[in-house]
Order: structure tokens, then sequence, then C-alpha cells
């Protein structure tokens, strides 16, 4: 969203995605302050500085009244934003619901959870039609925003009835989609009830791409098997009209990354963690707290290798980075849990006096540690102050909680007193204190240039752009990447990466030991073939490329009519 310094931009573009790379907290009437997500998506786009970009979305709070979206329009403007307002009761049903619940799950191999089976087959109905409403609001401000020649570029699968709703509009629009996560078997795609609906809606975009080459197989798949129209080489044809249909993988911005690591404050952070760690290797593993990242069975892996390289286990730590999202859904909760659970065994297990195999980090902000530190105080007389923040390695608190209990993470000084993670279980009930930072940028760029192995497990992943900043961080150390099958990243660095099958906690484990002990001739080889993708695969090609087929290829001939 900043505007970039001195070169002429050339194109206006409409990103327009779910979420705004902002959100926005209200602290008065008509006050707010803004605080950049962290997300693939954001991560992705911020490097494209080649155009004059525009941002719609959600900014992630409910604004019911007139003077609040008055001034949050105002407020975001300054960060080339656009807001689209959405109530409660369609956030509740579009993005809770249709997106998260339905889509998300489904587009990404994960049945539901039996539980909630029944009760989505019931409210899919009234959940398809907030959606498409919501995406008709989204076009609403695309509308209203648009001129002549600007290129419109909608995100994933939030906005699939997107491109039909501007084409309604404007058929001279140019649109294209993108989708960031797989796109699943048509096998799969055939069982959604809305399947034609949603196939024809993203059709009417002049181009539709995807990370990989076997996600749009998947799509023109689904579109003649479901629809039955024609797919050709070129994409998808319907009476006279083509939709291009390819492959866009996504990149990094690398020289960010690169360029970061010669900064005071990264090599600060670096000396600081290399003290830490000291003798001991260093595994990363930096995820969004989400299902379909694998974190439990990554865990377990370890802990298998822990059983079965008994001489490891004081020379090995695990560093797990999670970034909370979607914390009011219920089954992200019980993930969250779980991890919990799962590192206090293991850290229970294997730790001594001096050290614990796994860190799991979580972020908290300055206010959620004080409200949790006056909570601690209140039940238990226990004084939890920022000043654990700096040097203790390990808060753990047991007595007198009888059940799972837990605030076993630990605190280096680089969260400066400001974020700490952790966790409080008291009788299986989790208090309410959101874990509701990311890691700072820097912190970030230390962790994986100090790192001697990433553990990217996802079980889907549309790409993963974590293990394309650690491959752009790792030029001096040349770490090893242990890297899913089920990643869209596998296409690009499975030849320097070891691909592993993340449910085979038994093949990660042998992985870990490999990658342990990989030859330094080896580990050069491999990580020069991942750095020079990353180093030329680039966010920023990855944009000039979609945005100028879009140019290239956008349609004059109306859409069908199908009704
Ligand atoms: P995500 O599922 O969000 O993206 P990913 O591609 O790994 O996944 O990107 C995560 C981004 O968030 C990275 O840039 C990472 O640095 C950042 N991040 C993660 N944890 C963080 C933390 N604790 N603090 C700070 N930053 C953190 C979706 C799809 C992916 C696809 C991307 C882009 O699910 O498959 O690669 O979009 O298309």
């Amino acid at each position: 969203c900043e505007k970039p310094d001195a070169r002429p931009l050339r194109q206006r573009l409409l990103v327009v995605a779910n979420r705004l790379p902002v959100s926005a907290v209200r602290r008065g009437e008509d006050s707010w302050s803004l605080e950049m997500s962290a997300g693939g998506l954001v991560s992705a786009l911020l490097g494209v500085k080649e155009f004059e970009a525009r941002w719609i979305g959600w900014a992630g709070v409910n604004v019911p009244d007139e003077v609040g979206q008055k001034s949050l329009t105002k407020a975001l403007a300054e960060k080339r934003c656009i807001p689209v307002f959405l109530d409660e009761e369609i956030v509740h049903q579009y993005y809770n619901g249709y997106c998260n619940n339905i889509l998300w799950p489904l587009f990404h191999y994960l049945g539901l959870p039996q539980e909630d089976r029944l009760a989505t087959t019931r409210s899919f109905q009234s959940q398809f039609a907030a959606y498409k409403k919501a995406n008709q609001m989204f076009a609403d401000v695309v509308h209203q925003h648009y001129e002549e020649g600007d290129v419109v570029w909608c995100h994933d699968y939030h906005l699939m009835f997107l491109p039909k709703c501007l084409k309604e509009y404007n058929n001279s629009m140019k649109v294209g989609w993108f989708l960031h996560t797989p796109f699943p078997s048509s096998e799969i795609h055939r069982t959604l009830p809305s399947r034609s609906d949603l196939l024809r809606s993203v059709l009417a975009a002049d181009l539709v791409g995807f990370h990989t080459y076997d996600y749009a197989r998947h799509f023109v798949s689904a579109c003649t098997r479901i629809l039955g129209l024609e797919g050709t080489p070129e994409g998808v044809e319907d009476q006279g009209r083509l939709t291009r249909v390819a492959a866009f993988p996504i990149g990094i911005d690398s020289d960010r990354f690169i360029r970061a690591l010669e900064l005071p404050q990264v090599q600060d952070h670096i000396k600081e963690l290399k003290e830490r760690f000291a003798g001991r290797k260093v595994m990363l593993g930096v995820d969004r707290l989400d299902m379909i990242k694998g974190i439990p069975q990554k865990i377990l892996a370890f802990e298998k290798f822990l059983e079965e390289n008994s001489h490891w286990r004081d020379k090995v730590v695990l560093l797990q980075i999670a970034v909370p999202t979607r914390t009011d859904v219920p089954e992200y909760q019980k993930l969250t849990s779980q991890v919990h659970e799962i590192v206090g065994r293991i850290n229970g297990r294997f730790g001594t006096l001096t050290a614990v195999p796994i860190h799991h980090l979580m972020c908290i902000s300055a206010g959620n540690f004080k409200r949790m530190a006056g909570l601690l105080s209140d039940l238990c007389g226990i004084a939890l102050d920022p000043g654990h923040a700096h040097g203790s390695n390990v808060v753990m608190l047991s007595a007198p909680f009888s059940s799972p209990f837990l605030i076993a993470h630990s605190q280096t000084s680089m969260y400066s007193g400001k974020e700490l993670q952790f966790g409080l279980h008291i009788e299986k009930q989790t208090l309410a204190y959101k874990a509701d930072r990311s890691l700072d940028f820097y912190a970030l760029c230390a962790l994986y240039a100090v790192t001697d192995v990433a553990l990217v497990t996802s079980l889907r992943d549309g790409m993963n752009l974590v293990s394309y900043e650690f491959v752009a961080c790792q030029d001096s150390k040349k770490g090893v990447l242990i890297l899913s099958e089920f990643a869209g990243a596998a296409q690009s660095l499975g030849a320097g990466a070891i691909l592993v099958n993340p449910w085979n906690i038994t093949e990660v484990a042998d992985s870990i030991r490999q990658a342990l002990t990989m030859l330094p001739e080896e580990r050069e080889k491999r990580h020069q073939h991942n750095f020079l993708h990353v180093t030329t695969h680039t966010a920023q090609e990855w944009a000039e490329t979609f945005v100028s087929t879009v140019e290239t290829f956008y349609n004059t001939i109306p859409l069908c009519n199908h009704n």
C-alpha cells in the first residue's frame, strides 16, 4: 500500500482481497489505530511496487455508525486502502461460515469435523446467499473507485463471485482472479452444492491464475466435467468466449530480506540468538496457527526424532513461531490448545533444568500481557511483569493448576518487553487472552538467518512463502529446508529441499536426522538451487506477469447468459 519512491508508476491497479493489509482497532469515536497484518497475500503484494495500487477490502472490524465509517475511510486513505464495510451477520455467514468453514477446508482436502457436517449442510444456503451478497458489496466499492483502464485484480476463494459481479457492472473492465490456495481435484469440487455457480462466476474474469500447473489443470477439469465446457491449452471456452487459465507461481521480495540481514538491529538479534542457542542446532517453524500447516504433526515428528536419537536431545532446539489466526473459530481454538498440550508434554518429557527442546512462541500485545498478568496475580498470587520478557528462558507455572497448565514459553529480549507469548489453560478452559501480534520483521529475518533446519510440513498449502523467506536469508549459513510435498513450493524448491509426506511422522523424523547430519557440500548445492529460484522468481515478477497477461488477453466478448 505504500507509495514507492522515484520510479514512474506504470498502471493503476485495484487489488481486491477479503482483508486489507492493515487491521483497524477503534480508539475513540473517530480515532483509529492501524496495524499491519501478517499472511502470505500481504507479504507478496507488499513487494509489488511497479503499480499505482489501491487496495480494497474489509478492515476486520464492524463499524455500524456513519461517523466511524467516515473516519476509518479517511485514516485508511493515507495507506491507499479503501474499506468495504461488512456487518456482523454477514461476516458470520460469509467469512466464518462459507469461506472458512466450507471453502477453506474443502480446497485443502480437509473434511469438516463430524459434528459440523450436518449443521453445515443445513446452513449452506444461507451462507452461500451471504457469500454472494458480500461479493456484491465488494463489487459496489470497486465500481465506485474504478477508472477507465484500471486493472482489477481479485484475490482468493473469498471472492469467487466477484468477477461476474464486476463484468455485469461493466463488461470492459479488465478483471483477473488469482487463487492463493490449492484448487482441489474436480472430484472434490463437485461435492459443493454451489459448484457450478462458483465456476461460472470465476470464468467471467479475463484471466484466472493459480500457483501451480496442477491447480490450473484441476480447475479446467472441473469446468469441463461439471459445466460441460471445452478446456483448451489456453483456458476454458464458452460459446466463443475464452477465459485464460494459467499458472503464475508467486514469489517474495527477496531483496527486502537479503538487505535486512545487513541492518544493525537484525545483526543484534542474530548475535543474541547465536549466544542463546550456542552449542545447539536451531530448527525453525513459522506458520499461521492453522490446521493446514500441520503443526501438531511436525511437533510429533520432532518428538519421534528425539525419542530415536537420544544423543541429539540437548544439542537441538525447535523454535515454532505461530501467528494466531481466526481466533474466534472453535476449531482453531481447539488446535491452539492441542499444540500447547503436545508442546508441554514433550518439554516435560525431554526438558532439563537448563534447556527445553521446543519453544513455541505466540506473540501477545502489551495490553493483553497486562490483562493476563493481572489475572494471574488475582488467581494465584503469581507476579508476572514485563521484566519476564528479558533474559528468563522459560516462564513455567504449575501449581495451583491441577490439569493442563501452562505458561511455558521462552522469552528473549528481542520482544523488548512489548510482546510475550503465552498459553494459559485452567481445567481445560482457555482464558481469554488472545495472542494477537505477528513477529516483528527484523526478528523474523534474524530467526531465519540463524536456523540450521527449517521445517515446513503443511498438510496442503497453495504455495508457502515461509520456505522462500528462509532460503532468502540463508546465503551464509546454507541451512536445510524440509518441505511438505503437499505445498505448492515443492514444485519450485523440491530439488533443493528434502521433500516429506507430513502425515508420515517416521519419515519426517528421519528427514530431520538427515538434515542435521548433511555434509556441507551437499547443503551448499541444495541451497544454491533454491536461492537462485527465490531470487529470480520474485513477487514483483509474479505481479507484473499476471497484470500484463490480463492486459493482453482481456475479453471484450460479453458474458454468455446461462440463466
Ligand atoms: P498463508 O497461509 O498465510 O498464505 P504463507 O505463504 O506461508 O502462508 O505466508 C505466511 C506469511 O506470513 C509469510 O510471509 C510469513 O513471514 C508471515 N508470518 C507467518 N507467521 C508469522 C509470524 N509469527 N510473525 C510474522 N509474520 C509471520 C496464503 C496461502 C499460501 C500462499 C500465500 C501466498 O495459504 O499457500 O503461499 O497465501 O499466496
